[in-house]
């Protein structure tokens, strides 16, 4: 393998991807395909050695042309916003099962390896007192149009693996939080609001828990499940930390940032409670083992926190559009 193409390659977790293949893999050749819509930035791939073709996974020619050149797909893709699939599902339908659709058209095409990058919303959510963790056998039971999408463009790939052969693997992974990450997002919401002078804001009661992991953690665990994952076989990736819950998360950040106070607000419709991944598989089976291991979190929220600070001209140009869509619906 030494020609791979990567969807979304210019969003959170698929910039950090192309920089860690990049230290890790110098001698392959990185194509990136993506959109660029909001979510999407040229300079997150800044310094760089990846081509980056801006276009649509659902445009079946460019698709085809660019799967036929690559050895190999990682497809990160798609629309990732829960609150946004809230307000407007349509291009979470388009790009999530489309887009998903039209890729493995062209990976079938010309017979290429194929991994899917999906997200343990797939399997729903437990309740606040169950301890079960989701498992690969975690039957599928999405709450929102985004995790709808998401489910159903895992059930495609599963459907062309068996139907027609297609080797492809897929991986769950949990929350994900660390640089280049959107501020729409959770935890960089949070830090740069404090950055901005502006009040952190929890939804609800904030007893939600998301089993968090670094971006980095679970691109490594991509990468391995790329070159050692066996055909056919579906990954869970989590790293333990589904204990915290989300106002847990928001008075770590005040007090690793020296904030005052933070404020509740309107709750999330249909609010997932809690996710918890079980990724004994992966780490037997692959060797995968989380760099980040403390279990509060704070080494990998200090380094997350420091790179916010340091590239503040990366995020404040779309910070007082992201807080006015939010305030327009009391968040
Ligand atoms: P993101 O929103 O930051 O990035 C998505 C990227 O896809 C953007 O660069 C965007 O421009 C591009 N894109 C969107 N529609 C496109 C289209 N039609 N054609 C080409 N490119 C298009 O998302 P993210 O957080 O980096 O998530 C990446 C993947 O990981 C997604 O598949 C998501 O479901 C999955 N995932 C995310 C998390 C998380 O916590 N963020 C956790 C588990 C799984
Ligand atoms: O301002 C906020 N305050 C708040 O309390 C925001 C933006 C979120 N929250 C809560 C909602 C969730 O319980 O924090 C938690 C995390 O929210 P998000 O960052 O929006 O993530 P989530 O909805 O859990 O989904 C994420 O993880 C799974 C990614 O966005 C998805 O792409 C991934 O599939």
């Amino acid at each position: 393998m030494n020609h791979v193409l990567v969807t979304g390659g210019a969003g959170f977790i698929g910039a950090n991807f192309v920089r860690l293949v990049s230290a890790q893999r110098p001698d392959w050749t990185v194509t990136v395909l993506d959109k660029l819509t909001y979510a999407g930035r040229r300079d997150n791939l800044a310094g760089l050695d990846a081509r980056l073709v801006v276009g649509d996974i659902c445009d079946a020619e460019l698709v085809d042309e660019l799967v036929r050149e690559a050895d190999a797909v990682v497809h990160f893709a798609a629309e990732s916003h829960n609150d946004n699939s809230l307000r407007d599902p349509s291009p979470f339908l388009q790009t999530n099962v489309l887009g998903t659709f039209t890729l493995l058209e062209a990976v079938r095409r010309h017979d290429k390896r194929l991994h899917h990058i999906s997200t343990d919303e797939v399997y729903g959510d437990l309740s606040l007192d169950d301890p079960a963790r989701f498992t690969e056998t975690t039957a599928y039971n999405p709450s929102s149009p985004y995790s709808a999408t998401k489910a159903g463009s895992d059930h495609l790939v599963r459907a062309w693996a068996r139907s027609f052969g297609v080797r492809a693997t897929i991986s769950t992974c949990s929350n994900n939080y660390g640089p280049y990450q959107h501020v729409e997002k959770f935890i960089p919401r949070q830090i740069t609001n404090v950055l901005a002078g502006l009040t952190p804001k929890l939804y609800g009661t904030g007893e939600q828990v998301r089993d968090w992991i670094h971006v980095d953690d679970h691109n490594e665990a991509v990468l391995l499940i790329l070159e050692q994952g066996r055909i056919g076989e579906t990954y869970v990736i989590g790293a333990d930390n589904d204990h915290v819950n989300n106002k847990r998360v928001i008075e770590l950040i005040c007090e690793l940032m020296g904030a005052g106070d933070y404020e509740h607000v309107a709750d999330r419709p249909g609010h997932d409670q809690r996710y918890a991944m079980d990724s004994t598989k992966l780490r037997e089976e692959l060797g995968w083992v989380p760099k980040y291991t403390d279990t509060d979190m704070r080494a990998g929220l200090e380094q997350t926190i420091a790179w916010y600070r340091d590239n503040e001209a990366w995020w404040r140009p779309v910070k007082d559009a992201t807080e006015r869509a939010y305030a327009e619906r009391g968040q």
